[in-house]
């Protein structure tokens, strides 16, 4: 007799098709917290409304029991049907009272209330209200909250909830309460509470119509030294909403709160923002230029959403991107805005390439809008945040910044404090700008990232120049045959022989399946500059050779365009090395040397310019990746532009972008970059004076940023220098969750051969835990990017991520869900690898108890 567990029912499918307004809708809650780490109360009067139908009232739980039930002040009949409270009622409106016991330290999921770090608090998006609270916990049921707290006087000083504080006292056995109104009415997933003991760094900002708004951060009293830069951010962000979209702040009160255990980035609570502590927390010995951005970049995400999301939110979860991929492009906007627009569009478009690309050409990928889902924590996704903003960057293009303005106030004054959809977005940007977007829609159902391949002829004599373009896009799962979406590409012309632009940029929109755009008055022989600044989210197939992208990289004068000249040359080379073709490294030695050469350009735009692609970049864009054939050719085409430049050389330039002293203004920052990116360059082939190079830059450094770029160069050499610099590294920051998720990381992305062995004994460190998501992300998730290491060729590292995500599985399937994906990979690599990641996919599902996310994910993965 086996005694295998039996497979649990596969999970139920929710669709889009399947929507139905809410039959009951609830416009008021009172909610009344009897707080503790292991057992709290949460008492709940529901007033509720019939809306349409004729069916009881469903509530949902996340598997706890009611411990009484009432409507109208009365017992009332009752029944579960699974996790949901069902309650017959005759009128068509009641007062319904439930009342139920949790358990906040014993919840390892991070959803719901839970425990951290001595705090109580919540994450309730997107379903983690029903876990609090028997409740109708989706997005359309719009709530205006009352909220009581009570709790240990001494254990929890600070108490904070949604909206603004109206009352507070003392109990008489030393426990105190706090009561919290939010006059805007919200749906459950923005209900947000924090119990504990809190320092606060206060300080205040005044909108544009003179209201005053109180801003807090709040953290461990340690930590309020590390929050000055998230409230810089912040009043940045206030500032730019009121000046760029018109919108301004609504409540007198503005808190964040940070917590050391979070799923996610952070989240936009109305009124009330919790982030995980690493977008908060910074000062340059602990933080690196990326953290800082990083910070800046997340404060006004969350900030942002209080418009697009919390005053508009979505009508069901299908309609994620409405409020994610618009928040995006505003956080990106504003980042653009506050530094380098340039540089960081590069990012942008690097993180999109490295995270959404491969989404789309895989297993798992889905529509901007999905269809359908079993969980849908899967679906906050690369393709409904970043190319979701994408689409939003796509319409702002074709309409212009003045259309684009009037067609988002249009988009808030019609849906302010309501639940509203794509097509919702898609109709204000029509009628506010004046478009037509039919086909556009089209951006919303494919999925699949469309290519297009363009050619110029030029008939020397005739004046004229023929740009023809043909897109494809190839099928997805459930999705065969794809219609031709508009693509709008910029467009310019260079002169090979004179050097300069032949003619204005145009704005071509691609709507069918081909098209030849002329151009007129084109005297000498035209080079191509097309995309640019990634105006559409396409790979662009192009016929331009290596000379060619080499004149683009000295002078294109779009610098997105410039940079991508310069990486399709190296990605050329090589491509072309992999595939046993020319790899002459030549044109590349010399593209860079004139970059690094050219005075008039940004220090921060070299180093990003002159960065080999990734690893995992130049694996997708072969038909099947032989991931050592890989980094041979690219530790090749990186030696040769150490040795084709000269040591001296790059030695020079390290040393020209050297500071004596540390700032934190752009300019600072790209000399860091390009400082640093020479010093990659100089470790390629771990000269002993390169390495002791590092090893002092490691040492003497004044900020993390420098200490770090050290660190990690280091960690992938062999020898008693890098084991010094981990030993002193893991000392000096020990108490230090943050940085130490650093030291971890580094050691994870070692290009070392044992890095597995190296990873597998990480994970038996006291540090280690995988209770703490961004330690699990620190070690796992950052080697299941290791190209060496998670590929290597025995099918070890694979192991190792499928036995640790198992494990992870049991305390927090969303965090454990998210490793599936590098493994889903196995179709796009060589046999023997791609028959061990499935046998390891394999082995996940057939683990006992699996989440619904792993099932999801891991299923899909191999169908
Ligand atoms: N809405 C938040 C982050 C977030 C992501 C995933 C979640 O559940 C699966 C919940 C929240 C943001 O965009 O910042
Ligand atoms: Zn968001």
């Amino acid at each position: 007799m086996s005694d295998a567990p039996l497979s649990p029912p596969a999970p139920i499918v929710v669709r889009r098709e399947d929507y139905r307004p809410p039959e009951w809708l609830v416009p008021e809650v009172a909610l009344d917290f009897d707080l503790d780490p292991a057992l709290t109360r949460v008492k709940a009067v529901l007033a509720v409304r019939r809306n349409a139908g004729d069916g009881p009232l469903r509530l949902d739980g996340g598997g706890q029991q009611p411990l009484a039930v009432r409507v109208d002040g009365a017992k009332a009949e009752w029944r579960m049907e699974g996790d949901q409270l069902v309650i017959p009622l005759a009128g068509e409106a009641h007062s319904v009272e439930t009342e139920v016991e949790i358990a906040p330290e014993t919840n390892t999921q991070l959803m719901g209330l839970y425990a951290s770090g001595g705090l109580l608090c919540t994450q309730c998006e997107a379903e983690g209200f029903r876990r609090i609270t028997f409740f109708p916990d989706r997005p359309d049921i719009l709530v205006r909250y009352q909220v009581k707290l009570t709790a240990d006087q001494r254990q929890f000083p600070v108490l904070l909830s949604n909206g603004d504080r109206v009352g507070a006292g003392m109990m008489p056995d030393g426990r105190h309460w706090a009561e919290w109104h939010d006059p805007f009415p919200k749906p459950g997933y923005l209900f947000a509470l924090v119990a504990g003991d809190l320092a606060v760094n206060r300080d205040s900002f005044t909108t544009m119509s003179g209201r005053v708004v109180e801003l807090g951060i709040w953290v461990a009293e340690a930590d309020l030294p590390r929050t000055g830069h998230a409230m810089a951010a912040l009043k940045a962000a206030m500032a730019w909403d009121e000046r760029v979209y018109g919108r301004e702040y609504d409540l007198d009160v503005f808190n964040i709160v940070a917590v050391a255990d979070f799923n996610f980035g952070a989240m936009e609570n109305k009124g009330l923002n919790i982030f995980n502590s690493r977008y908060i927390l910074a000062d340059p010995e602990t933080a690196t230029d990326a953290d800082f951005d990083a910070i800046a970049g997340v404060v006004a995400h969350e900030y942002f959403h209080n418009w697009s999301g919390d005053r508009v939110t979505c009508r069901d979860w299908f309609q994620l991107s409405l409020k994610e991929g618009f928040t995006v492009y505003r956080d990106q906007e504003f980042s653009a805005d506050m530094g380098s627009a340039a540089v960081k569009r590069i990012e942008d478009v690097r993180v999109l390439r490295a995270a959404q690309f491969p989404e789309d050409a895989g297993p798992l990928a889905h529509p901007v809008r999905p269809e359908s889902y079993m969980e849908i924590a899967n679906f906050y996704t690369a393709t409904v945040y970043n190319k979701g903003a994408e689409l939003i960057r796509m319409m702002a293009t074709m309409l212009g910044p003045e259309r684009f303005r009037a067609a988002t106030d249009l988009y808030f004054a019609r849906h302010d404090g309501t639940a509203a959809t794509c097509e919702d977005f898609v109709v204000a940007m029509e009628e506010g700008g004046g478009i037509d977007l039919s086909r556009f829609r089209l951006w919303y159902t494919q999925a699949g990232t469309p290519r297009v391949a363009a050619s110029l002829t030029h008939a020397p004599g005739s004046g004229k120049a023929v740009l023809r373009l043909a897109q494809t896009l190839p099928p997805t799962p459930g999705q065969p045959d794809k219609q031709p979406q508009p693509l709008p590409l910029r467009v310019a012309l260079f002169g090979e022989a004179s050097g300069a632009r032949l003619c204005d940029e145009r704005l071509v929109v691609l709507d069918e399946a081909q098209a030849e755009v002329v151009f007129d008055g084109i005297g000498e022989r035209p080079l191509l500059s097309i995309n640019r600044g990634f105006s559409a989210p396409v790979i662009v197939d192009t016929d331009r050779s290596a000379a060619e992208l080499a004149f683009l990289s000295a002078h294109d004068d779009d610098p997105f365009a410039r940079y991508e000249a310069m990486q399709q040359l190296m990605l050329d080379r090589l491509v072309a090395t992999v595939s046993g073709g020319d790899g002459d490294p030549a044109p590349v030695v010399a593209a860079v040397r004139a970059t690094i050469a050219d005075p008039t350009l940004d220090p921060a735009f070299v180093g990003e310019a002159i960065v080999l692609p990734s690893e995992a970049f130049i694996g997708d864009q072969l038909a099947s990746v032989d991931p050592d054939a890989v980094a041979r050719a690219r530790d090749g085409l990186r030696q040769a532009i150490l040795d084709g430049i000269g040591h001296g050389a790059w030695r020079a330039l390290w040393a020209a972008n050297r500071d004596n002293r540390y700032e934190l203004d752009p300019r600072a920052k790209g000399r860091r970059r390009l400082k640093n990116v020479a010093l990659g360059y100089l470790l390629a082939d771990e000269a002993p004076d390169a390495v002791a190079l590092a090893a002092d830059q490691y040492r003497y450094a004044d900020n993390m940023t420098d200490r770090l770029a050290a660190l990690q160069l280091l960690a992938s050499t062999r020898g008693a220098t890098r084991d010094a610099v981990l030993a002193d590294f893991h000392d000096r920051w020990a108490d230090n969750g943050l940085v130490l998720d650093k030291w971890f990381t580094a050691q994870a992305l070692s290009t070392r051969a044992d890095v597995v062995e190296l990873v597998e004994a990480l994970a038996r460190h006291p540090a280690f835990t995988l209770a703490n998501p961004n330690r699990a992300r620190a070690l796992i998730g950052a080697f299941a990017t290791n190209q060496r290491g998670f590929h290597a060729a025995d099918g070890r590292g694979y192991r190792f991520v499928a036995d640790m995500l198992i494990a992870l599985d049991r305390l927090n399937p969303q965090t454990a869900a998210r490793l599936v994906p590098p493994l889903g990979r196995w179709r796009r690599f060589e046999p023997g690898r791609a028959a061990l990641m499935k046998a390891q996919l394999e082995h996940i599902l057939a683990a006992p108890r699996l989440s619904k996310d792993v099932y999801e994910q891991a299923s899909k993965s191999l169908g």
